[in-house]
């Protein structure tokens, strides 16, 4: 960069020696490829290009793709896009386990899902109660935001038609209709029973016909370190959001606290 390059911001023009590192960062940014930051930026980088409130100009060019992206992810899986699946006999046969958060103690002997809706009665469900309903089946490639993926098996029930059964996650006290916009919540929310570790989901995402409360891993009840007795499966996310070992589920307007996200992650990480 020379002193006579026209520059293609409207910061006022600086001498050389006092451009700030900004400006350097936004030329970076450009060069870098919007689309491959928006889909694909390592960690590290989104912190950095996150954590730096100086530059909220600079910022806003990466700022709306990543929602241009979300509004595309947004329409994408709707409900009659379905993520990839796989025969049977792809999935690994032991599946990888990744990260502890909200799961380091032994799983409660009591356990039961606490749910809430705003302005209802909460509502308490066994382990029982959810194999009650109809069992869902899929082999999907999981995905880790830190880069690795595998085929995987897991059974369940999809969490629209538990909602469904419970009349859950609308303010008319009805089932959740994916058209009904304003009857619906906007997000569903997900904790561990110690609240260690915590997500947030949108209501498209979680009335995904591939969204599971999942209970078995391979056919087997699911093990302690993947999240038993229940977990979220929610294919069209990446790993961070499929929250193990669910204590509370919850229905907001307001988008609710996300483990990750309070880190520096998208906090839509949508695939
Ligand atoms: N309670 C809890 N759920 C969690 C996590 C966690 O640390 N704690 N990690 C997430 C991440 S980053 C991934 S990739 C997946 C990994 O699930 P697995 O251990 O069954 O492979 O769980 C997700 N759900
Ligand atoms: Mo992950």
């Amino acid at each position: 960069m020379t002193s006579s390059t026209k520059p293609d911001t409207d910061e006022p023009q600086l001498p050389q020696k006092d451009v700030p590192e900004s400006a350097l960062r936004r030329k970076m940014l450009v060069s870098f490829g919007l689309f491959a930051v928006a889909s694909a930026v390592p960690f590290g980088v989104y912190n950095w290009i996150t954590r730096s409130p100086k530059e909220m100009g600079t910022l806003k060019p990466l700022r709306n793709v990543l929602n241009t992206n979300e509004a595309i992810a947004r329409t994408y899986f709707s409900n009659t896009h379905l993520v990839r699946t796989f025969p049977v006999e792809e999935a690994a046969k032991k599946a990888r386990i990744n990260s502890y958060e909200g799961i380091k103690t032994p799983v409660p002997e009591d356990w039961k899902m606490l749910i809430e809706t705003p302005g209802r009665p909460a509502l308490e469900v066994t382990i029982e109660d959810v194999k009650a309903l109809p069992k869902q089946e899929i082999v999907f490639e999981f995905k880790c935001i830190e880069g690795w993926s595998q085929v995987q098996h897991w059974g369940g029930v999809r969490l629209s038609d538990f909602m469904e059964h419970y009349k859950l996650g609308t303010r008319s006290g009805n089932g959740p209709n994916p058209d009904a916009t304003n009857d619906l919540f906007k997000y569903v929310g997900l904790e561990t029973p110690d609240k260690g570790y915590y997500v947030g989901v949108d209501m498209k995402s979680a009335l995904h016909p591939q969204t599971l409360l999942a209970y078995e891993l391979n056919g087997q009840p699911i093990t302690a370190p993947h999240g038993a007795p229940l977990r979220l499966l929610i294919p069209v996310k990446y790993g961070v959001k499929n929250l193990k070992r669910i204590g509370r589920l919850f229905f907001a307007d307001e988008r609710p606290r996300d483990f990750w996200a309070e880190r520096g992650y998208d906090y839509y990480v949508g695939l």
